[in-house]
């Protein structure tokens, strides 16, 4: 069966999505065969553009044309754009794909994760991260109790492309349309590999700062004079957390750290052992065990090691888009064997306890929970427990 997919935005992550669908065949000769069936957008001619360039067999200026005559649907719109067609494609009983964080309020999200219980399909939300080889590594280690009893996760996401107060503002810079700033944006990646690795989050007393309130808007302002637009969300957070099992945890994000480009970087401290990743160094876990005297680099690029051995030998390193791909190939094959009634071999890599794919809606629902609490925490000056 050709899986025909639907993916409704065209910029950032719709190029990073069709690279994954044109490499799975060339690199996952057993994922299902995908048709890059219909593109969607407003703009007419930079989506006949963008079709053509990414692959596209069509285009589509409506998503409600769309959910229901597709084999899967990806919602790689702003974040305000996510539940009203991820929604109608679920009612339509097509598994949805929509990128992170779920939603860009609590309301929706939780909208959204009830559509997809209702529907009984696969939905994923798109936290690439979890399909970073070294992080499957790393799960593996922590499943396999080498790292003991964790007593610390602390995780932090910096960025640095908003310091300059010229930059100009765009949709990641409104409440309306994104729901939070870096909160949102990087921090959602970080509390879901909290969760992924080490388990859920408690409660949390979170910190969310402004940084610059207005942006010039680019392309407006003809006569000379620069208009610009209000900043409504926050450019950094911090928050302290207590995960399950007692686990204390720090979570940092900011688009203002000078000199960060996209460092993602998580340490996690057990009683027999610790661990370091950083985005930055992708191919990489450090990993200290017993009484080792200082960490050991491990290049995760072996061919027994996740997702290796499809692409090159030892050594030749993986990029952020492989994430793309991995997750495309998890996804999709899920699809597959949901339709077809097979159950995957050993549920595929990323089935949880209940076999089925993650991280689906219910898991991007707990990440907005935390986003949700951090917010109310920061506007209460205290604690607030995660509903
Ligand atoms: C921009 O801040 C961004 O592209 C995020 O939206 C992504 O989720 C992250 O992976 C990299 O940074």
């Amino acid at each position: 069966m050709t899986l025909k997919v639907g993916v409704l935005g065209y910029r950032f992550m719709g190029k990073a999505h069709a690279n994954a669908m044109a490499r799975l065949p060339m690199f996952f000769p057993e994922a299902p065969d995908v048709e890059r069936h219909v593109l969607v957008g407003r703009d007419e001619e930079a989506l006949a553009d963008a079709a053509d360039r990414l692959g596209f067999e069509n285009t589509a200026t409506d998503w409600e044309d769309v959910v229901d005559e597709v084999d899967a649907f990806y919602n790689l719109g702003p974040n305000h754009v996510h539940a009203e067609p991820s929604i109608a494609a679920l009612e339509a009983g097509t598994p949805v794909l929509s990128e992170k964080p779920l939603a860009n309020d609590l309301d929706s999200a939780e909208r959204m994760a009830a559509a997809a219980e209702d529907a009984g399909v696969p939905t994923a939300t798109a936290f690439n991260y979890r399909f970073v080889p070294a992080i499957r590594y790393a799960k593996n280690l922590i499943e396999d109790g080498e790292l003991g009893e964790i007593h610390h996760f602390r995780g932090r996401y910096l960025q640095d492309w908003l310091v300059d107060p010229e930059a100009p503002w765009s949709w990641r810079n409104s409440e309306e349309m994104a729901g939070s700033g870096a909160l949102g944006d990087l921090g959602a990646h970080t509390i879901d590999l909290a969760r992924f690795l080490v388990g859920d989050v408690e409660r949390v007393s979170g910190h969310c700062q402004t940084f610059v309130d207005e942006r010039p808007v680019e392309g407006e302002g003809g006569d000379g004079e620069t208009e610009t637009r209000e900043v409504t969300v926050d450019d950094a957070y911090s928050a302290q957390a207590e995960l399950e099992g007692d686990v204390m945890a720090t979570f940092e994000a900011s688009r203002f750290a000078n000199g960060h480009k996209n460092d993602h970087a998580i340490e996690i401290h057990g009683s027999e052992g610790s661990l370091k990743f950083s985005l930055e160094r992708l191919n990489e876990l450090e990993v200290l065990r017993g009484d080792d005297r200082g960490y050991e680099t491990i290049l995760v690029t072996d061919a027994d090691d996740p997702y290796v051995e499809h692409w090159w030998p030892p050594g030749h390193v993986l990029g952020w888009e492989h994430t793309f791909v991995h997750e495309n190939y998890e996804f999709l094959s899920a699809i597959d064997s949901a339709a077809s009634e097979t159950p995957r071999d050993g549920g595929g890599e990323t089935a949880g306890a209940d076999g089925e794919y993650h991280p689906d809606f219910h898991d991007g629902l707990a990440v907005q929970r935390v986003l949700a609490a951090i917010q109310e925490s920061d506007e209460r000056g205290e604690w607030v427990s995660v509903k």
